[in-house]
């Protein structure tokens, strides 16, 4: 993908700050420094588009950059912070599930896990709010290069397993160190925004 335009659009707070243009948006999940903006950092070729710093207290943003005038990848809000508060929690909960149930431009959701680690409850959770709702996802097992490769099978597999991830979705190796699987996720999302 030649990337000829990238713009950070908004970071939303409320539905209606949502962009009214209707491009197709690419969604991103995942717990706080699993590496989501890194992964947008890459897929996009900027050094720094995507703040990599974690604001681990912003539990109420989507971050919106718009990509060639054509996508929207949208950054959710991390989970999984330990010092968030129950009433965050409930707030993030409601954003993220309205987001998902109602957004129509949302036409695929990248669900991102650090391959060396099992998915955490919130992942599963995740994992299984997007299967209710119906919502194309694609898996995205991202830190690769901090496991030896011979390694990659197993660690897959076990993410998998523990999702219980329908055979259907695509699991996408990726590694913004290395820029591996950036080929690869883009043509899922081009298949998928072109169906
Ligand atoms: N080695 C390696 N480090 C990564 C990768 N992706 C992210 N990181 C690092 O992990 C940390 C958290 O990344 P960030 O993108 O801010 O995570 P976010 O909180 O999910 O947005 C940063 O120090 C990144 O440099 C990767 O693929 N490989
Ligand atoms: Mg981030």
């Amino acid at each position: 993908m030649k990337i000829t335009q990238a713009d950070f659009i908004i970071s939303a707070v409320q539905p209606h700050q949502y962009p009214e243009d209707a491009l197709p948006e690419i969604a991103l999940a995942g717990r706080s420094n699993v590496g989501k903006s890194s992964l947008i950092n890459k897929m996009i070729m900027r050094k720094n588009l995507a703040r990599t710093s974690s604001q681990p207290g912003k539990t109420q943003q989507l971050n919106y950059y718009r990509v060639n005038d054509s996508i929207y990848f949208v950054d959710f809000p991390g989970y999984g912070y330990a010092k968030v508060s129950k009433t965050q929690r409930e707030a993030f909960g409601q954003m993220i599930e309205r987001y998902i149930r109602d957004r129509k431009e949302l036409k695929l959701q990248l669900l991102i896990i650090d391959i060396r680690h099992e998915p955490s409850k919130d992942d599963q959770l995740m994992y299984n709010w997007l299967k209710h709702y119906n919502i194309p996802t694609c898996i995205v097992a991202t830190k690769a290069d901090k496991i030896p490769k011979g390694k990659w099978d197993k660690h897959i597999k076990m993410i998998k397993t523990t999702l219980q991830a329908d055979p259907r979705d695509k699991v996408v190796l990726y590694s913004s160190e290395t820029g591996q699987g950036r080929d690869e996720l883009w043509s899922v999302i081009t298949e998928t925004i072109s169906t």
